[in-house]
């Protein structure tokens, strides 16, 4: 008798027709033959799916250049389909369920003729992790099918897992003709289905990522009381060898992934990697909060990762460990056949561009596309923590939340309590990057990096937060942090990257009760002395000006708030309005 998994599978091979369905088995084997034959298909706008790189200096690398047009989170594109438009909150784009799925089987139809649809059955989390979900995506993209197997615990085992039934998350993706006007990113929550037509990028085609680890986990962390976050989860081990785990929300392209793994200044400390992009999070029977990271790759942003940037990065791509490591849209050195983008290093003198133009160094336009990526596997990592496979997870002590702030923000304020943490998470503003379409620098509201990500109504999730906070016994301390602040000629006055950890430091000083604070209207912000700028060489006036907060200025930034948080109506928790009203107050005086 035929399995659940099955009976899906060939339901969609009859609405999809493919030339064949291919199961994949997960194989280091299996993934040699898929970018073997990916390296003779010319698929994508007339280049190769995949492109060999030169093996002795980047070792298992490979190159793909997607289409022109498929370069980034579509968010305009992209639907949460709730009974009621209500459900899926201002936060999200709707459409009813019926009208979404007549519209999805339409473009479906046939949309697999002349190719292969890869079944991906896949883990995200731990494999015995009480959190592990099973999943089944199907692809028409080799590209998409490396990739998974890179991102997430994929092959064969997972069908045991599922045994005959149907409870798994489903994946339905194919890239159809690329064309822009029939693109759609659908997400069924209520019944675990995503569907996705017409892209072959990253965040719209490796489903197991944005679509269900945040939006549909999102939801399901709602129904059965815990989190799904757009979150780094890393250790800070001191020099007696204890370490402490802390979480960050950052908006897409702010440095998570640096953050992640950074190389300290501080030689004291050290950082260990559980995950740089999404936590899955809950309650302990202990009342602490507890972190997996549902992933086991980076999708990671190249332009900007360096050996003077994020080493550790640089690495984990160089390492031979697993197999293979991708790289889209990013330049081609053609001399040496080895990738290139912006803060790899000086460019080489012969480049093609991320489309395989030859590109002129004197031209003003970027060698590699800004939200170009790699994708490599998280055991790769040299800064890997031992607990990355804990199927409890690591007990969180801090979480912070960042956005990309040239003015305004300090670079660090600690919230009064959880119910504050909630109101400063959700009042988030950061400027908008390359890794979505659309304006690059416009601010926008972003509560806890999940504006794009979240798989219901906000006003719901922000009482859903405040809800968790009630199930702790001790519940982590929340930051907000921002490292962009500019001075008056535009320059960054914070260094960031190893030297965050100077940060880092004072908020475990914080957590472990080792120094004071000083109050501000929006929160606790650090004594200057207590901060260890040893070798930093920036005058502590200048410092002293990272943690100004000048009411004047907050004027623009309260209307924006409370514009934003009337969005959702009488669906903002009341702590949140007594926040706001306090916090309102306290600057006018
Ligand atoms: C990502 C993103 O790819 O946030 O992680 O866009
Ligand atoms: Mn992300």
């Amino acid at each position: 008798m035929a399995t659940g998994v099955e009976r899906w599978v060939e339901e969609l091979a009859r609405l999809f027709e493919p030339k064949r369905v291919y199961w994949c088995d997960g194989s280091e084997a299996e993934a040699h033959r898929l970018i073997e034959a990916g390296m003779l298909e010319e698929k994508i706008a007339h280049h190769n799916v995949f492109y060999e790189l030169n093996q002795r200096n980047w070792p298992k690398a490979y190159l793909h250049r997607s289409h022109p047009t498929d370069v980034a989170r579509t968010e305009q594109l992209t639907f949460v389909c709730h009974p009621e438009q209500d459900q899926a909150g201002p936060n999200n784009n709707w459409m009813p369920i019926p009208k979404a799925k007549a519209l999805m089987t339409k473009l479906s139809k046939g949309a697999m003729r002349g190719r292969t649809m890869y079944v991906l059955p896949y883990v995200m989390g731990p494999l015995d992790s009480p959190y592990a979900k099973a999943c089944v995506q199907v692809t028409d993209v080799s590209y998409v099918a490396v990739s998974m197997r890179i991102m997430t615990r994929l092959g064969s085992h997972v069908l045991k897992k599922i045994g005959s039934g149907d409870n798994f998350v489903k994946g339905i993706h194919s890239v159809g003709d690329f064309d822009p006007n029939r693109r759609y990113i659908m997400h069924f929550p209520r019944e675990g289905l995503v569907w996705s037509i017409g892209s072959g990028y990253g965040g719209n085609a490796l489903l197991g990522k944005k679509c269900f680890s945040l939006r549909i986990a999102s939801y399901l962390g709602l129904r059965q009381g815990w989190l799904a976050e757009h979150m780094v989860i890393m250790g800070i081990e001191d020099i007696k060898g204890h370490t402490t785990y802390i979480t960050a929300a950052m908006p897409s392209a702010c440095g998570k992934t640096n953050l992640a793994m950074l190389e300290s200044a501080l030689p004291e400390y050290k950082v260990t990697t559980v995950g740089d992009d999404i936590a899955w999070m809950g309650t302990g029977l202990d009342g602490r909060l507890y972190a997996i990271n549902p992933e086991a790759g980076f999708f990671g942003v190249a332009p900007g990762t360096g050996m003077s940037t994020n080493p550790n990065m640089v690495r984990t791509l160089k390492a031979s460990n697993f197999y293979p490591t991708l790289y889209t849209n990013v330049a081609l050195d053609l001399d040496r056949n080895e990738p290139w983008w912006e803060g790899l290093g000086p460019p080489p003198p012969r480049l093609a561009d991320w489309q395989g133009r030859p590109w002129d160094p004197a031209s003003k336009t970027k060698a590699a596309h800004p939200n170009s990526r790699f994708t490599v596997s998280l055991y790769n990592c040299p800064t890997i923590s031992p607990e990355v496979d804990n199927p409890k997870g690591v007990p969180v002590s801090a979480i912070l939340i960042g956005g990309r702030r040239s003015h305004l923000m300090p670079l660090v304020v600690e919230a009064f309590d959880w119910t504050h943490g909630v109101f400063i998470g959700a009042r988030t503003g950061s400027e908008t990057t390359a890794a979505a379409a659309g304006a690059v620098g416009a601010l926008r509201r972003d509560p806890f990096a999940m504006l794009p990500f979240c798989g219901y109504n906000m006003g719901d999730y922000f009482r859903h937060w405040m809800n968790q906070g009630a199930l702790m016994r001790t519940p982590p301390k929340i930051f907000a942090v921002n490292w962009f602040r500019v001075d008056e000629n535009g320059t960054f006055v914070w260094p960031g990257f190893g030297d965050n950890m100077r940060v880092l430091k004072w908020i475990l000083d914080r957590v472990h009760g080792r120094v004071g604070a000083r109050e501000t209207p929006i929160g606790l912000v650090p004594h200057v002395e207590d901060l260890n700028l040893d070798g930093l060489g920036i005058p502590c006036s200048k410092i002293e000006k990272l943690f100004e907060v000048r009411p004047a200025e907050w004027k623009g930034e309260l209307k924006d708030i409370r514009k934003f948080f009337d969005r959702f109506g009488r669906q903002i928790p009341y702590e949140m309005r007594n926040h706001y009203d306090k916090m309102e107050k306290s600057l006018k005086a």
